[in-house]
């Protein structure tokens, strides 16, 4: 790991903040040399090492306001998603470490709980920061503490659900803070009725600093000020509502305070102060610029989202989700009844094209992967053969959908399970790890597992033919070459089935039954046995895993009939997944009597970021682990 090598001396006064408590004297002038140092570092080392780059760029003068006008961790700061909180971990004690973000054992991309006091709350999935703010502001109120809480939730994560069940749930006298951070943008442009409306909220330039005149004067007045102030108060609030109606969040109990420039520090340090002291729940509003400060970044937030690191050239290759997206466009030319969904995630499911091409049949519903699933049930009951493209670790946040509406009315919805496995950068919260075991206990769920294009063109053709629901699970990449040399060297069979990498199962020790990208590893095991001890592993290599029990009675047919070792290989949870499935489901068969199972998987645990290690070595599904296991050398 790249422990800090990095120089801050070049940063008059970034150099010399370590904590929170070191912004708090800071003079105006400085905070705004301070906001520039902060912007140019990150410019400068998330370019070199990767991470979310526009998002951070647009917070910077939020971060610093908070930390300047809240006693973190006494106050509650929580960021939803957690990708924006660089500045935040900078200004909490983390600013030496910043080049270990994403390294195996250093800083996470997103906020954590065990990394640091000051992140009360951790994150990576989106949505979730206000019910959290609202947790802590009412244990708070308890407790009779005076912290705040303090939830910065990005126009995007607006688009999920959550956040309206935690504003409908929100009680008018707390401690509680709402930043609404709006800069139009998700990871694409941002969609829906809320986002269009948000534009009309009511500007309120000059108000504050004339309710604060206001405040000081009255409040002066000796014995009657504070009754007078508060007078004052509601009556221009039902002036206002009068001349300008209320808006949502007013209408639901909460001080509205907003919007203001919130790349402009002045403005957001004075919305916070006035938050701080309204005594009642709040929503500020900030209005930033995505990428601030970084004119490619301003110009295409999208691309800068999030940036791979430099010394990582950018492979040209193509890959599972763009040519997913490929495919259904060009058979939606024919088949009208095709729409393609997405959750705030057309870039990264390769729907691009599909939206261009067939605008009318492509939906993206936001961040609302829940609804998203029950949306595709209506229309999938409605006559329509809907695709959902989804990270496979953000359709945990469907699972009820997916039994309720989805499986139990037995309806064709295809969830295109997209960055299945294990997926190295983000950490615990974004790998693709449970999917198999839950999906496999759904009744009516066919999962389709293709180890290539073409494969993945015939699951997406099967799909269209089922009556059922079904997953279709591929990785984060492309196919590989020597899956295709190994397996299809003879082109792909029309059936979609089990593969084997040996024709004569007469001299095989040993047999390794796997799915998904995971599969790279088997082939190297196998390889490595050969070469140090002349010993023949054989490979099945499935294309479905539902119905399982077709799946066991296709592999006991090739299964020899001696005695061998099988080892079971997935990158998923070993649970519920398929070596635990499958195995059981063999051992109805006389010719398991003889042979000894061993399952690999992850196990009981959530695997580490680790961006600089291969990431199978850290989940113990590596080949070197297969080696070891199947004990033949
Ligand atoms: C449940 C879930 N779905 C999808 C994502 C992927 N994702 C990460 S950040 C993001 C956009 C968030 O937009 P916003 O809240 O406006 O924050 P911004 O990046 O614009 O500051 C999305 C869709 C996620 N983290 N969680």
């Amino acid at each position: 790991m790249n422990e800090q090598n990095y120089s801050f001396d070049k940063y008059k006064i970034l150099s010399k903040v370590n904590t929170p408590n070191d912004i708090k004297s800071l003079s105006y002038d400085d905070i705004i040399l301070l906001n520039n140092e902060i912007r140019s570092m990150l410019i400068e080392r998330v370019s070199e090492n990767g991470g979310h780059l526009a998002s951070n760029l647009g917070v910077v003068e939020l971060s610093v306001a908070l930390h300047k006008c809240f006693n973190s961790p006494h106050d509650h700061i929580i960021w939803d998603v957690g990708h924006q909180s660089y500045t935040h971990k900078i200004l909490t004690g983390r600013k030496e470490r910043f080049d270990t973000l994403r390294l195996s054992g250093g800083l996470s991309g997103f906020t954590k709980i065990s990394e640091s006091e000051y992140d009360c709350f951790g994150a990576g999935h989106s949505s979730t920061a206000l019910s959290a703010a609202l947790g802590f502001a009412k244990s708070d109120k308890l407790k009779g503490s005076d912290a705040y809480s303090v939830a910065i939730v990005g126009d995007g994560a607006y688009t999920g659900g959550m956040v309206h069940e935690a504003l409908n749930n929100c009680e008018k006298n707390l401690r509680l803070i709402i930043v609404l951070n709006e800069n139009e943008m998700s990871i694409s442009k941002n969609i829906g009725r809320f986002a269009k409306n948000l534009s009309k909220l009511r500007s309120t330039q000059g108000y504050f600093k004339t309710k604060n005149a206001t405040r000081n004067i009255i409040s002066k007045i000796p014995l009657i000020g504070k009754y007078l102030f508060k007078a004052v108060q509601s009556l221009k609030q039902s002036l206002k509502n009068a001349m300008y109606g209320s808006n949502y969040f007013e209408n639901l109990g909460f001080y509205y305070l907003g919007p203001v420039d919130g790349n402009d520090y002045e403005q957001v340090e004075n919305l916070l102060t006035e938050a701080k002291n309204a005594n009642q729940s709040c929503v500020i509003h900030l209005k930033t610029k995505k990428g601030k400060g970084y004119v490619p970044a301003e110009q295409s937030p999208s691309l800068y989202h999030g940036v791979s690191p430099k010394t990582v050239s950018k492979p040209v290759e193509d890959t599972f989700s763009e040519k997913f997206g490929e495919y259904l466009t060009s058979l939606a030319k024919e088949d009208k009844t095709i729409c393609a969904i997405t959750a705030a995630m057309a870039e990264g499911t390769g729907l691009i094209q599909f939206k261009k091409a067939h605008q009318k049949r492509f939906f993206d519903v936001g961040i609302a992967e829940a609804h998203a699933a029950t949306f595709a049930a209506g229309l999938a009951a409605n006559g329509m053969k809907p695709f959902f493209a989804v990270y496979s670790t953000f359709m945990q946040r469907c699972y009820d959908n997916i039994i309720h509406d989805i499986a139990l009315q037995n309806l064709p919805v295809v969830l295109c399970v997209d960055r299945s496995g294990l997926n190295c950068h983000d950490g615990a919260t974004h790998h693709g790890i449970f999917d198999v075991a839950f999906l496999s206990e759904i009744p009516n769920m066919k999962i389709y597992t293709p180890p290539t294009y073409e494969c993945l063109y015939r699951a997406v053709d099967d799909s269209i033919k089922s009556a059922c629901p079904c997953a279709i699970r591929y990785p984060n990449g492309g196919e590989n070459q020597k899956v295709i040399d190994s397996f299809y060297g003879n082109g792909v069979p029309l059936n979609i089935g089990i593969r084997t990498d040996f024709a004569d199962d007469r001299r095989l020790d040993a047999i390794i039954i796997t799915h998904g990208k995971i599969i790279n590893e088997a082939l190297v095991a196998k390889e490595k046995i050969m070469e140090t001890a002349g010993k023949n592993v054989g490979i099945i290599l499935l294309e479905y895993l539902e119905p399982y029990d077709k799946l066991a009675e296709e592999i006991e047919a090739v299964l020899p009939k001696y005695s061998v070792k099988v080892l079971y290989l997935e990158e998923e949870i070993k649970n519920g997944g398929m070596g635990m499935i499958l195995s059981q489901k063999l051992e109805q068969y006389p010719k398991m009597k003889n042979k000894h199972n061993i399952i690999m998987a992850v196990e009981d645990n959530f695997v580490i970021q680790t961006k600089d290690e291969p990431i199978y070595k850290t989940a113990g599904v590596s080949y070197y682990d297969i080696i070891e296991k199947l004990d033949i050398i």
